[in-house]
């Protein structure tokens, strides 16, 4: 290992004895973030979708109602941005919920770019 974290000795050099030194790129990669989405349909009500947001997405009344209508007109809206782990929960939380109260809205998730 080169004393210098972003440099390595590289000893590929035919003379046998003296080494080169090679600038490594130091990377230090964030892991993806995933957005997660809800997606319109038209049979569950609009007073459940806002209540998912506030319960599952800790957003107020009037952010929660906004993305709401976002998705009502759009067909589909980013709720939330999170690691891989906490999206699967938030998918698996809205799914289940949604199911429990027999409506067949949909939420799932995507690697962001
Ligand atoms: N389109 C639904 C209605 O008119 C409301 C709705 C909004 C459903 C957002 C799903 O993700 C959704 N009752």
């Amino acid at each position: 290992m080169h004393p210098l974290p972003h440099m390595m000795a590289d000893r590929h050099d035919d003379d046998g004895d003296t080494s080169v030194v090679t600038e490594v790129k130091p990377k230090t990669k964030r892991p993806p973030l995933y957005k997660v989405m809800l997606l319109n349909d038209d049979y569950t009500p609009m007073e459940f979708v806002v209540h998912v947001l506030e319960r599952f997405f800790g957003l107020n009344h009037a952010q929660a109602f906004e993305i709401m209508l976002t998705v009502h007109k759009k067909g589909l809206a980013v709720v939330g941005v999170f690691s891989h782990e906490i999206a699967e929960t938030k998918v698996a939380q809205v799914m289940d919920y949604a199911r429990r109260h027999q409506h067949p809205l949909q939420c799932t998730m995507e690697k962001e770019e």
